[in-house]
């Protein structure tokens, strides 16, 4: 595992469809890090920031006037750029390891290979946006879409909320996005491990655990 740029903490990120369980293993890998004695910050894309949260309102919440693929690609790289100045480079920079629910790769999958926006546009934008940052380690929770599908389900009946508009994409979008994943993890197989995330939380936690455990040991 290389370094994020000189900095001495670590840098890893969570990608995936929705209902991947992204989240909910973010959590987990937080306390089994804090168990052994590492300072963690968590992010989350779009968010982390005053002004990232506002943004992710405008992304995730109706407001009258659907952003066109472009707006929206420049909404998330805009949210990214203040959270990526003003919390992970200086968590990194003090030797706290940072672990964020979604970040570049998600821009890839979701505006490039989801939207049909330039791949080479998108690299580039996002390295002007994270000012050259990238992440140590990433874990792709790869999961059938069905079964997805029925974790969403279960979440909106549990509470009473509804699909926001990137979730109502369409089952071709979310085909695309998972094939998009796959592939930008092909590319990249030191960096990106991909998780088989369709069993229970436990068993996907042991997974996330084994492909980090290398790094922890390097580290304490
Ligand atoms: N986006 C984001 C872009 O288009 N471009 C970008 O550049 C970026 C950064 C973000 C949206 O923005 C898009 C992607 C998204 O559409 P979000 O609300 O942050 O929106 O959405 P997600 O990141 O997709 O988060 P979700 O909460 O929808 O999915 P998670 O985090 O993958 O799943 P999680 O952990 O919340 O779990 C979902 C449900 O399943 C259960 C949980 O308890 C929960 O109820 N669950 C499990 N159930 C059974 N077995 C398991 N192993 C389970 N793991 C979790």
């Amino acid at each position: 595992m290389t370094s994020a740029q000189g900095a001495r903490g670590r840098f890893i990120t969570f990608e995936g469809g929705e209902g991947s369980g992204k989240s909910t293993q973010v959590r987990r890998l937080k306390a089994a890090l804090e168990a052994r004695g590492i300072e963690v910050v968590l992010t989350r894309e779009p968010g982390g920031t005053p002004l990232a949260e506002a943004v992710r309102r405008l992304l995730k919440e109706p407001t009258g006037d659907s952003p066109c693929d472009r707006s929206e690609l420049l909404l998330f790289l805009a949210a990214r750029a203040q959270l990526v100045r003003t919390v992970i480079r200086p968590a990194l920079a003090s030797g706290k390891w940072v672990v964020s629910d979604r970040f570049s790769d998600s821009t890839l999958a979701y505006q490039g290979y989801g939207r049909g926006l330039s791949r080479a546009f998108i690299a580039a934008a996002n390295d002007f946006a994270c000012e050259g940052l990238r992440p140590d380690l990433t874990l792709l929770l790869d999961v059938d879409p069905a079964v997805a599908a029925a974790r969403m389900r279960a979440r909106e009946a549990a509470t009473h909320t509804a699909a926001d508009r990137i979730e109502c994409a369409g089952e071709d979008f979310h085909a695309r996005l998972r094939q998009g994943f796959a592939e930008l993890a092909a590319a990249e197989p030191e960096r990106i491990r991909v998780i088989d995330a369709d069993g229970t939380e436990d068993a996907v936690g042991e997974k996330v655990w084994q492909s980090v455990r290398r790094a922890v040991d390097d580290m304490v």
